[in-house]
């Protein structure tokens, strides 16, 4: 199946146990890819070259939505249709309250406390490192430990914040967007355009008294964005209500879901969007890394604090100072 010949017993050793989807193994794994110590590095590098030739086996789900929109508490029932279908989930969790506890034990709360006891769900906290609403950059990889694993599905929670929405769409097979009606902040992610790039629209907290508002609501946004997406793909955005909390309307997504599944295995345009993404993240991934090389360079850091001083004290433009600091670049390449 792989011709490519390992040598690093680490990580062979690791691989051999996410094949068994030994929940040790992967976590740490995972711990070993977010690393960036390079002992680490080096140990992730190969283990993403064993596990490569199994990319793309899951299906991958991004579930978008402001914080406290039910993100979790949706994650939860609808993996719980899944498990039940005998499917195994992989679930990256952003957990809201890992930025003010920065990390602490509180990071261990995602709320899906019923999920995580199911031994064919495997659940990780992201760090949430503040970067893209809980992607990091070894998001990506993560999610390639999974493949190997064999998950059948992998869910994304991520917060939808500034330009993230765009990334975690690269990232994915099928976006779903979470909202709430009356939050405010929906006109705001719907200007943003972010509509245009959802695969499944829900609006969350369809109970009690807020049932009626919520459908309402679908139904208005699924007016807009049809008008809007007239010659869209093959796909037409499906909106509408949902209770996580009750499980209304839960077997609905995950038929949705399973739908959705089926046309980007039969349709061109869903292939071909799914490649320019995977191109795009590339590039978006390589920036992000010739970024960080650049910056961490010891001589580069020492070079721009004489810079900073330099244009403190006016002695230097702005302009020339990023000449002088792209000039150093090349003297070390
Ligand atoms: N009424 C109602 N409350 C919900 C629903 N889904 C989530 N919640 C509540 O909304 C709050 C935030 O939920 P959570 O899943 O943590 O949101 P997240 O930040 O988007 O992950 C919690 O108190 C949930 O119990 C729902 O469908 N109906
Ligand atoms: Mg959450």
């Amino acid at each position: 199946m792989c011709d490519y010949t390992p040598t690093d017993e680490h990580a062979v050793k690791l691989f051999q146990g996410i094949q068994k989807r030994d929940k040790i193994s992967l976590s740490r794994a995972i711990t070993i890819v977010e690393s960036a110590a390079e002992q680490h590095q080096k140990i992730a590098n190969e283990l993403l070259k064993l596990c490569l030739p199994y990319q793309g086996k899951a299906f991958r789900i991004s579930i978008t939505g402001i914080p406290g929109a039910g993100k979790s508490t949706f994650i939860e029932a609808l993996g719980k249709l899944m498990v039940n279908e005998g499917f195994h989930l992989a679930v990256l969790a952003v957990d809201p309250t890992s930025t003010i506890s920065k990390g602490s034990i509180l990071g261990d709360k995602t709320r899906m406390e019923t999920l995580s006891r199911e031994d064919n769900v495997f659940i990780r906290p992201s760090p949430n490192r503040g970067m893209l609403g809980g992607i990091t950059k070894s998001t990506y990889e993560i999610m390639l430990l999974f493949d190997a694993a064999g998950y059948d599905y992998m869910i994304v929670e991520t917060v939808g914040v500034g330009q993230s929405e765009i990334f975690i769409r690269l990232m994915v097979d099928c976006f779903i967007l979470l909202l709430i009606a009356g939050a405010g902040d929906e006109l705001q992610i719907f200007k943003k355009g972010i509509t245009e790039i959802a695969d499944i629209i829900l609006i969350n907290k369809a109970d009690g008294s807020n049932q009626q508002v919520a459908t309402k609501y679908a139904e208005e946004m699924k007016r807009a964005i049809h008008f809007l997406a007239l010659e869209k793909s093959t796909w037409k955005t499906p909106v509408f209500p949902i209770s996580a909390k009750s499980m209304w309307n839960i077997n609905r997504v995950w038929d949705t879901i399973k739908s959705f599944q089926q046309q980007i295995k039969a349709s061109e345009d869903l292939k071909q969007r799914s490649n320019t993404l995977k191109v795009d993240w590339f590039r978006f991934l390589l920036k992000e890394r010739v970024v960080e090389t650049f910056f961490s360079n010891p001589q580069i850091k020492t070079e721009i604090e004489r810079l900073e001083k330099m244009i403190l004290n006016d002695s230097l433009s702005i302009y020339e100072a990023i000449n002088q600091a792209l000039k150093k670049l090349e003297d070390n390449s």
